[in-house]
């Protein structure tokens, strides 16, 4: 995209968070829902269609342009962003990575245009962090294949038009080479949805369980064709989406360093305004250096990606330093707030609350730490 345009989006994005984001966060979160005409106004932004190739009908952002969208869009409730957020990362992008031609022609457009809306089962009751370890089976009965299994914590199961499944079809393969990435439309017979979870944050984002009793799926919906390959599909969509979730946490660095530095500079303490305090300076200082240092980060390993590197130690690294930084920058806001910040109407409360599952969902920080230590090892040995 050309930067005058790009810019224009940018703009567009920051009015629209700005205008109606923002002012709709309390009804959000006392709806437990994001409104159908806030998600209407998203489609016609062209939100759905961030990273889907402009040849299919989306924006074809890179990733450091999707990360400057996100981080724009994220100074909102990122609830909002869940919204979007499967069918621009982790739902779609294994389509976009590994589908044949017909599989990109027959989802991505919908897709991109907000019509059709993409989730991404991989978790189960028994394989989280252990993703290799899942037991949802798939077993060929001729050009079909037969699917059961329960898929747990799946965001935008509810409002979801296809589900990226990841499931065994070879029974007798251990671990991760018997796994494949299935497009399974959400209406086929034998799904069911479990009840929505209740959740310690994130009001309004939908996530439940997804069951697959005896489902029929067309062997042609096998993303890419080849069984076996499921499993890498995955991990790739997954190091790109660690770069997605790190926009997500850069944006919310940015909002409550702003709300941080406002509430210290009108709240009067001891005859004179917080921020005047050197203990208090000490806090807004450090949370600008968690997100100079995220938004530095960033920078570089997205760069990295639009270059076609493989990037999956420097995406780790991103993800688990930036959520564990917005996760301090949350908890700073709520001190400096002090009571005030443990009082729902000042919203940090809630913020505090919705970062808290940064550091869990696409791998939690131990996985992250796990995977780059892997990968130097690798390195030294190879
Ligand atoms: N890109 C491409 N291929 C990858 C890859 C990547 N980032 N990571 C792994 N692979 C490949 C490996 O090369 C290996 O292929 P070969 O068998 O041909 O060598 C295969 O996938 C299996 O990889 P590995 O042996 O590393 O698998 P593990 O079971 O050890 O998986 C982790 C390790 C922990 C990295 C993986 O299970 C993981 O990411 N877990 C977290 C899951 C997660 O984020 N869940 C969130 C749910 S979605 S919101």
């Amino acid at each position: 995209m050309d930067i005058e345009t790009f810019d224009l989006l940018r703009g567009t994005v920051r009015r629209f968070v700005d205008e109606r984001l923002i002012p709709a966060e309390d009804r959000v979160e006392h709806d437990d829902a994001v409104p159908a005409e806030i998600i209407k106004e998203m489609g016609q932004l062209g939100l759905f269609g961030l990273s889907v190739p402009e040849e299919h009908g989306g924006l074809g952002l890179t990733m450091a342009e999707e990360a400057a969208i996100i981080r724009e869009l994220t100074r909102a409730s990122v609830v909002f962003r869940s919204v979007i957020g499967t069918t621009v990362g982790i739902g779609s992008q294994g389509i976009v990575m590994d589908g044949t031609p017909e599989q990109k022609q027959e989802w991505l457009p919908r897709l991109a245009a907000g019509e059709a809306v993409a989730s991404f089962a991989l978790t189960e009751p028994e394989a989280g962090s252990d993703a290799a370890s899942l037991r949802t089976t798939a077993v060929r009965e001729g050009n079909y294949y037969r699917v059961n299994g329960t898929k747990r914590f799946i965001t935008n199961a509810p409002r979801a038009s296809m589900f990226t499944l990841m499931a065994r079809t070879e029974a007798d393969v251990k671990g991760s080479g018997g796994i494949s990435a299935f497009i399974v439309p959400a209406d086929t017979p034998g799904i069911s949805l479990g009840k929505p979870d209740k959740k310690m944050g994130q009001k309004g984002a939908m996530t439940c369980d997804v069951i697959f009793d005896d489902v029929l799926v067309p062997a042609a919906n096998i993303i890419g064709g080849v069984p076996g390959r499921g499993f890498k599909t995955a991990m790739k969509v997954l190091d790109r989406g660690r770069i997605h979730i790190a926009a997500v946490a850069l944006g919310m660095c940015d909002r409550l360093v702003d709300m941080s530095l406002r509430y210290a500079m009108e709240r009067k303490q001891f005859g004179q305004r917080i921020a005047d305090f050197q203990l208090v300076q000490a806090l807004l200082a450090d949370s600008k250096v968690d997100t100079l240092t995220t938004e530095a980060l960033m920078c570089s390993v997205a760069t990295r990606f639009d270059a076609g590197e493989k990037v999956s130690l420097e995406a780790s690294a991103l993800k688990y330093f930036s959520t564990e930084a917005v996760g301090r920058v949350a908890d700073r806001a709520v001190q400096i707030h002090g009571g005030a910040g443990y009082m729902a109407e000042y919203k940090v409360e809630r913020f505090y609350r919705d970062v808290r599952l940064l550091r869990i969902y696409e791998g939690t920080s131990q996985i992250q730490q796990l995977i780059i230590a892997r990968e130097m090892l690798r390195g030294a040995e190879a």
